[in-house]
């Protein structure tokens, strides 16, 4: 039978998560699950539990647990067959304790991102709210400034980057973070990365995931 890989990234605000989610995706094929993306969506259309979230994404509040494990299940429910990878999710222990009752991850990316960095990046991020699509105008600015690349339609800087927001959500990571990691350090599934650059952080990333990639893949073959 197929061997799903399946995976996770964690990492304060503004660590890169999405952006290297990205590349993961892209280059291996994985399905791409953000909780802050599906959040964000549901705001958006204005159903009950995005209007619920947004009250705790404007404080930098994390939403509650029971609602972020509803909302993950279920989107995993719909990939029971696939290979994925979650970004912002698990973000608590009990998020964590949920995801593991019914699908254990064979790996999870932590990114470790000095405090100044988070900061300078996030001030600096605008989205294009319908798409999700992330410029930074630093890293990946636009090509006209204030407007998305695509469609043309303007940016936007999202509630909880502004900095009454922000400096509440990097304070709870890391105190919030901390059982998590050391719940996958126990099971032997993380691997950390340290540094102030995403594009110097990637290829370490690209070949420990092209590794495990080959090992599931020479596993496979060794067991039809
Ligand atoms: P999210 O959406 O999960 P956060 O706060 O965890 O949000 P965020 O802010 O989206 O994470 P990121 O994905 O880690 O950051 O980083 P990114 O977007 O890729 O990069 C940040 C910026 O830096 C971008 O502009 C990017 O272009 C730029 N950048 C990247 N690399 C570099 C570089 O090397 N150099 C430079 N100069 N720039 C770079 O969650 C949002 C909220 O939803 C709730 C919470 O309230 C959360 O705050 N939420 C949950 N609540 C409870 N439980 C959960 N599981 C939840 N998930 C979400």
């Amino acid at each position: 039978m197929a061997k799903f890989f399946r995976a996770a990234i964690m990492g304060p605000p503004g660590s890169g998560k999405g952006t290297i989610s990205k590349r993961i995706a892209q280059s291996f094929g994985l399905q791409y699950l953000s909780s802050g993306h599906f959040l964000r969506e549901g705001i958006a259309a204005n159903t009950e539990a995005g209007v619920m979230a947004k009250t705790y994404i404007e404080r930098g509040m994390l939403v509650p647990d029971p609602v972020m494990t509803r909302l993950m299940l279920s989107k995993l429910e719909q990939l029971s067959s696939h290979s994925f990878l979650l970004d912002g999710f698990p973000r608590t222990l009990a998020q964590a304790q949920a995801l593991n009752n019914r699908y254990q991850l064979d790996l999870v990316i932590s990114l470790n991102i000095p405090y100044e960095t988070l900061k300078e990046r996030l001030s600096d991020r605008w989205i294009h709210p319908r798409s999700g699509r992330v410029y930074n105008m630093g890293f990946n600015p636009p090509q006209v400034e204030g407007k998305d690349d695509v469609t043309g339609e303007p940016l936007i800087q999202q509630d909880d980057d502004k900095p009454e927001a922000l400096m509440a959500r990097l304070r709870h990571y890391k105190e919030v973070a901390k059982p998590v990691i050391d719940l996958y350090k126990s099971l032997g599934i993380l691997h950390s990365f340290s540094g102030t650059e995403t594009d110097r952080i990637w290829p370490y990333i690209n070949s420990l995931l092209s590794n495990k990639m080959h090992t599931l893949a020479q596993d496979a073959h060794q067991s039809q």
